[in-house]
């Protein structure tokens, strides 16, 4: 019993989620800053913050694709109901299958069902009708309500079909984004532009992070959404997500695209969506997957498709069909960003997920 005791107590200390989000030391990463001492102007690069050397001062500086405003669509609001606004054709499908459809039959249905019980309760009471009936028959009764149950089903299943047929048989791809899910983070990478990779970290808030740690701002995203590096994707053109995990299941989903898939170990899962509006959606891991299950949120920005080139040459990757740039000379300190970058090759990172993962 007291061992039972000790495990419970044990496991309430290391679950709390004040211990999940207590910061973690740094983690030197050579690779990212080495990136960041390659770049000349990182603070003005497009999506730009690779591995800047104050983090903290890129992010109020930062513009250009990866780093829009997040705007009304594409976040949860206050006191806010119902669907979030969709952004695709299978979302308005969806949302209006079940705003005008499915949430029409509910309303009919239960006013139906709370209409027989108030003339029940009323017509056949005790004092307004002493004799009852000892009918236990009627075939026209039976049939009906054998029959009428079953077109409501039909006509759910019908929609429902379509909006599967819709998910499932995806048009051929313009972009193709691995999603990897882990705890507590997503990685992005772009086979078609190169192969490369980007990690995206939920950002913590001013008071939770070492005094120069990146915080999160409003230009980042609400708090417990924003995020470091967000996936970006190009307008109107259909991307492929191919979801997959590397140690727990965790699910994929955006709720503005409507579709939603879970990310599980050593198997891949499809997903696709095709965004005409450019913008900035966020969303969150759907799947219980451990301590931080809540704080690895997914943000994904929409920009035009020539956006969406410079942010790929900014993150050293290539456009289909295109040649891969000659890499940079040594490029000169043109500002005070990269001097310090190159000066200090081992800039700290901010406490991330990812360093906390790293360390266990
Ligand atoms: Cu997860």
């Amino acid at each position: 019993m007291k061992l039972i005791a000790w495990a419970i107590a044990l496991a309430a200390a290391g679950l709390t989620p004040a211990a999940a989000q207590s910061p973690q030391a740094a983690q030197p990463q050579a690779a990212t800053a080495a990136e960041a001492a390659a770049q000349p102007t990182v603070a003005n690069a497009p999506g730009g913050s690779t591995a800047p050397a104050n983090p903290e001062a890129v992010a109020m500086t930062a513009t250009g694709p990866g780093h829009a405003a997040p705007t009304e669509v594409g976040v949860p609001r206050k006191s806010g109901i119902g669907i979030q606004e969709q952004v695709t054709d299978i979302g308005h499908y969806a949302a209006n299958f079940h705003n005008n459809w499915l949430l029409l039959l509910c309303v009919v249905i239960s006013l139906f069902v709370l209409g027989l019980l108030c003339l029940a309760l009323v017509k056949f009471r005790r004092g307004a009708n002493p004799t009852p009936s000892r009918t236990s028959h009627n075939t026209v009764l039976e049939v009906v309500w054998t029959l009428v149950p079953v077109l409501i089903l039909v006509a759910i299943a019908i929609p429902s079909m379509r909006l599967l047929s819709k998910q499932y048989n995806p048009p051929p791809a313009d972009l193709t984004v691995k999603v990897v899910g882990n705890q507590w983070f997503w990685t992005y990478s772009y086979p078609d532009n190169g192969g490369f990779e980007i990690v995206s970290n939920q950002l913590k808030e001013q008071k939770d992070v070492k005094p120069g740690d990146r915080y999160r701002t409003d230009k980042d995203g609400p708090p417990m959404l924003a995020v470091d590096e967000r996936m970006v994707i190009p307008a109107g053109k259909v991307v492929k997500f191919l979801v997959t995990s590397n140690d727990v299941i965790h699910a994929f989903w955006v709720p503005a695209f409507w579709s939603k898939i879970d990310a599980n170990p050593g198997q891949v899962n499809q997903m696709w969506v095709k965004v005409d509006r450019p913008g900035v959606y966020f969303g969150q891991c759907t799947e219980l997957c451990g301590a931080r299950h809540g704080y690895m949120p997914t943000a994904v920005e929409v920009v035009p498709p020539e956006q969406f080139a410079a942010w790929v040459a900014s993150k050293g990757g290539t456009m289909p069909g295109a040649k891969p740039a000659a890499a940079p000379a040594a490029a000169p300190a043109a500002t005070p960003a990269a001097a310090s970058a190159e000066a200090q090759p081992a800039a700290p990172q901010p406490a991330t997920n990812q360093a906390a993962t790293a360390q266990n």
